[in-house]
């Protein structure tokens, strides 16, 4: 049987972070509301009653429905025998993933600095001033502490020749990043090279380039969590 992935169907998002995963392993996989629509989802969403995840994306297998995409990969990694078969380094694995989240959760908050119901038009003078902090303090030190987890490891990924849910992450990020802040990224190429080396790296798993390939791959748009703002991005 195959997973069902449900996440907005107009925008990669961190939906995006599981598809890659998934095309990555070459797993089966309906999403949902690329099919139903997005009113599918919100149906969907609400219906379900106790335990259920607050938001999407989230992964339906059977019985069982999960939220947040960093437990997502979690449970599709050891489902399908893809983590490194020992506790201590899957945790590791999974602190990494959830660092991911929050950068993620960041970059969200240089577009939408107050209230992410509001309209970006009316956060601008907010929004200058978190993209700053940013691009000169935030940024840096995420991506200084991935580029440090991937040296010496024997390989271009996280566990060496392996890949995992982290690295598809990470190029996922690099690629949203290389989109929204292209002046600044420019800025500090060759920074870090053991990310700069793998973002080239994914692109040749099978599955990925064949996804990458597709339709299927949503591009960055100003929807999403990756937005280009020209004025939020100055090197
Ligand atoms: N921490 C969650 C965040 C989930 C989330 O914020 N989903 C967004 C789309 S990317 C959403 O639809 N949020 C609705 C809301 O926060 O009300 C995760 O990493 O999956």
């Amino acid at each position: 049987m195959s997973y069902q992935l449900w996440y907005w169907p107009e925008i990669p998002g961190r939906g995006e972070f599981v598809r890659l995963f998934l095309e990555a392993a070459e797993l089966d996989y309906d999403d949902v509301a690329r099919e139903q629509g997005a009113d599918a989802l919100v149906e969907d969403l609400h219906a379900r009653q106790g335990m259920r995840p607050f938001a999407p994306p989230y992964l339906i297998d059977g019985d069982v429905v999960i939220g947040q995409t960093a437990l997502i990969l979690l449970y599709l990694s050891d489902r399908e025998g893809l983590g490194s078969g020992d506790l201590a380094t899957d945790l590791k694995l999974m602190q990494l993933q959830m660092d991911i989240s929050d950068l993620v959760e960041e970059v969200h908050a240089t577009h939408h600095p107050i209230a992410p119901g509001l309209y970006y038009a009316d956060q601008m003078d907010a929004a200058f001033e978190k993209a700053h902090d940013f691009r000169e303090n935030r940024l840096p030190k995420y991506l200084i502490h991935f580029d440090n987890a991937l040296a010496g490891n024997g390989g271009p990924f996280m566990l060496g020749e392996q890949w995992s849910h982290v690295d598809t992450s990470l190029f996922q990020l690099l690629e949203g990043l290389d989109y929204a802040f292209p002046n600044l990224m420019a800025h500090l190429q060759g920074s870090f090279p053991n990310l700069e080396a793998l973002q080239g790296t994914i692109p040749d798993i099978e599955g990925v380039a064949a996804y990458l390939a597709s339709e299927r791959r949503l591009e960055f748009n100003e929807n999403g969590i990756f937005r280009h703002y020209e004025e939020l991005d100055q090197a």
